[in-house]
């Protein structure tokens, strides 16, 4: 299964490493065929190349448009080596069989990500490169191709090793990247063309186009499998895109708590300080305060048991005081959009601690698909972008709630959104009271909830509960009042929901009758 190389063939944009490559394949006497721009660069470190058009016959024209599109090198690449009727064409048409082909594609993602203009992008879709990779893919058999040159070195190492041949072991590693690379590239092609240039949200065909990131060490559990995969294409930012400053590997748990924890505590962008504290991807506290420790403190003080072993979140540069106050329990994860070098030398003292920096935090209104498997196919909708400033917040009761009533029924609100559903938060002076979150009913999550705060403030020592004089938020309506009447047990005296239920008059009615005061958000924010 080894093949002896006598001739190659090189067309890349990206010339990294190529004259290594070539250099070597020289030394092994193998011819080196080339297109225009791949040829001079050989030529000028020294290497002797032929010209593609002195194969073809043809100059390189139309802009370059044609080039390699062309039988002798598509029949080089094809012919099956052992086929007499193959080889007969050969002979008769003067085709030389091409045994390596070395090739990268126009960069059509980067000049997208560029900002390129149309005419500009649209030259930037390499159509022989493709051709030439997925000819030479399918007779890997006797063709060996290599589109990454981050496998030159193995490349080298292997004809170096055989004296200059390669082995099918190789071919067919190389064979399977190489559809990997086409079927991207297009996948961004189309992407382009539906999204970015005819704005279709949801494509006919969805043109996924993803490579690999970090491989986990495991799933949810130790025996699934996992891997990151980041898009190609224009960068994205969240918290895929953070930079890890410490700590060992995150797991796929850590991934998916600390998503939830960054687009949390993104919503909080441009407001006061804040702290997201998560566990299994709910919050377990969360806070605003004067300063970043204050609003830690804050939201550890929310839920101090489930806080052991979470991730956190801040919408500030981190400080050493408030990564001193974080040390002090165990934590897995930190995700902050900068941190001083004083809080980095805190936590460089934690060895397993994460340290995520995430620059500057992504716009909670931005667009976006999510997507969800489900056996034997994909959920995909958009983006929980809703907030708000795109509602008009309606007074439902007798009673008008006061300024600091709707600024904690805002907060609780926006908590909310990030809690599994049935999601129910109290929230006082800026800071979650208590939390129910992923039950099956209503009423379950506002007495779990109700629950929880008072178990907080039995640890801290405070002489009530701090859903006492609370705002409520529920993440959908009250079907039915006992779920309010449990709120009014805990303290809540404000309460902020979507409405819509057919016992809307019931629920107000309860309301009323415990004198709350009451709004309607008419914006629903389920999170399954
Ligand atoms: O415009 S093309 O689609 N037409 C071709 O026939 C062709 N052949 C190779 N682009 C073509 N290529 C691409 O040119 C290769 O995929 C590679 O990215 C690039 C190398 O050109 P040069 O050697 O002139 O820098």
């Amino acid at each position: 299964d080894h093949v002896t190389a006598q001739r190659a063939l090189l067309s890349v944009s990206d010339k990294s490493g190529i004259v290594d490559l070539a250099t070597a394949l020289a030394s092994h006497g193998v011819e080196l065929v080339s297109t225009g721009g791949t040829a001079s660069a050989l030529r000028d470190a020294g290497l002797n190349v032929r010209d593609i058009s002195e194969l073809t016959g043809f100059p390189e024209m139309m802009d370059g448009r044609v080039k390699t599109l062309h039988p002798v090198v598509h029949g080089g690449l094809l012919a099956v080596r052992d086929n007499p009727q193959h080889v007969a064409s050969m002979n008769e048409h003067a085709i030389g069989a091409i045994d390596i082909v070395v090739v990268n594609l126009y960069p059509f993602e980067a000049t997208v990500a560029k900002g390129a203009d149309r005419d500009t992008i649209i030259e930037n879709i390499d159509i022989g490169g493709p051709s030439m990779v997925r000819s030479a893919a399918k007779n890997h058999d006797a063709v060996a191709i290599v589109t990454d040159p981050a496998d030159y070195a193995a490349l080298i190492a292997e004809l170096a090793e055989t004296g200059g041949a390669t082995t099918l072991a190789t071919r067919r590693r190389f064979a399977a990247k190489a559809y990997a690379a086409t079927a991207a590239y297009d996948s961004a092609i189309a992407q382009w063309f539906a999204v970015a240039d005819q704005g279709q949200a949801f494509p006919d065909t969805l043109p996924l186009a993803f490579t690999r990131g970090a491989e986990l060490r495991y799933g949810e559990n130790p025996h699934q499998s996992a891997s990151l995969y980041i898009p190609r294409g224009p960068a994205a930012r969240g918290i895929a895109q953070a930079e890890q400053v410490q700590g060992k590997a995150l797991s796929y748990n850590n991934y998916n708590d600390a998503d939830a924890a960054l687009e949390l505590v993104s919503e909080f962008r441009d407001g006061p300080p804040t702290v997201v504290i998560v566990k299994h991807a709910n919050p377990c506290g969360v806070a605003t305060g004067e300063t970043l420790i204050e609003a830690y403190q804050a939201a550890l003080a929310c839920d101090s048991v489930s806080a052991f072993g979470g991730i956190i979140a801040v919408n500030r540069p981190l400080d050493g005081e408030t990564a001193r106050a974080i040390s002090g329990i165990f934590t897995e994860v930190v995700a902050a959009p900068s941190a001083d070098d004083e809080a980095k030398a805190v936590f460089a003292a934690k060895k397993n601690l994460r340290l995520l920096l995430t620059g500057e935090l992504p716009d909670p209104a931005r667009g976006g698909l999510m997507v969800k498997t489900i056996a034997g196919g994909l959920l995909v909708q958009s983006r929980d972008a809703g907030n708000l400033d795109q509602v008009e917040l309606k007074v439902v009761t007798k009673r008008q709630p006061t300024s600091q009533e709707l600024a904690d029924c805002r907060f609780a609100w926006t908590v909310a959104k990030h809690v599994k559903s049935n999601a129910i938060v109290y929230a006082k002076g800026g800071s979650t009271a208590g939390i129910g979150a992923g039950q099956m009913n209503r009423l379950e999550s506002a007495r779990i909830a109700a629950w929880k705060a008072k178990d907080a403030a039995d640890k801290a020592g405070w002489s009530e509960a701090r859903t006492i004089g609370s705002a409520v938020a529920s993440d959908a309506f009250f079907p039915f009042a006992d779920g309010l009447l449990a709120a009014v047990e805990a303290g809540a005296t404000a309460v902020i929901q979507p409405g819509g239920s057919i016992r809307d008059d019931e629920v107000i009615a309860a309301a009323d009758e415990a004198g709350l005061a009451m709004v309607f958000t008419g914006m629903r924010h389920f999170r399954h």
